[in-house]
């Protein structure tokens, strides 16, 4: 099993080059993001409690993720790895996630960090929010609270990663296909030693 965290503050490209990995490499997309805004259109009390949260650009507390990760893992035995995307995103639930992973005998095999500027991840997030209806997307001032959301709580998770030789930094700025052969290329290195 070959487990990969897609990482980078809001507006990197996580859940663009999700798409194209899962389908490169088989894996199980886990986007915590997703999973939540399906909460919230369903009216689930889960996705009635996130909803206030997300839409102010906080982060949803950890149990809340943390479990429905769990179940997502317990959901799909026979994966051959899974493609983390938007989570881990405190260092509490980076240590949840290795406990999680361990009990399946299993770890994260590499940690993806896209870079991507300030400037261009508001620019992005603005012009999304033109087409997505999404309320988090929609406004400059609960844009630049997502991003100190990810200053503040997110970036540890990079940290703590780094300590276990994880992370690779990968240039987030480009066009969608050649941020995907750089990721690729990552991929394929580690692999090719596995
Ligand atoms: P997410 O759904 O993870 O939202 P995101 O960070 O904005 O998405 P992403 O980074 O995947 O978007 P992408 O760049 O692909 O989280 C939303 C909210 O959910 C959080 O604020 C939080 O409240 C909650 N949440 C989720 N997970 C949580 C957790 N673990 N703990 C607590 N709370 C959690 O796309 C952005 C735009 O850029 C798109 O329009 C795309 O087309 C464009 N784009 C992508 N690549 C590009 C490129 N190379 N060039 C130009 N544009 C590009």
């Amino acid at each position: 099993m070959f487990n990969i965290i897609l990482f980078g503050p809001p507006g990197s490209g996580k859940g663009t080059q999700s798409e194209k990995l899962i389908e490169a490499y088989g894996l199980i997309h886990l986007s915590t993001g997703d999973i939540l805004r399906r909460e919230i259109a369903a009216a689930t009390p889960l996705g009635l409690e996130a909803k206030s949260v997300m839409d102010k650009g906080n982060l949803v507390p950890d149990a809340v993720v943390v479990g429905m990760i769990s179940s997502a893992l317990d959901k799909n035995p026979q994966a051959k790895g899974f493609l983390f995307d938007g989570f881990p995103r405190t260092e509490a639930q980076s240590v949840a996630l290795d406990e999680l992973l361990a009990e399946k005998s299993t770890e994260i095999g590499v940690v993806l960090a896209l870079d991507v500027c300030q400037k261009e991840l508001v620019k992005r997030l603005l012009h999304r929010g033109l087409t997505s209806g999404r309320p988090d997307d929609v406004n400059e001032a609960i844009i630049s609270n997502r991003i100190i959301e990810y200053q503040t709580k997110t970036m540890v998770v990079a940290n703590y990663y780094s300590k276990f030789g994880k992370v690779v930094h990968v240039k987030g700025e480009g066009t969608v296909d050649e941020i995907f052969v750089s990721l690729r290329s990552e991929i394929d290195k580690r692999l090719s030693i596995k």
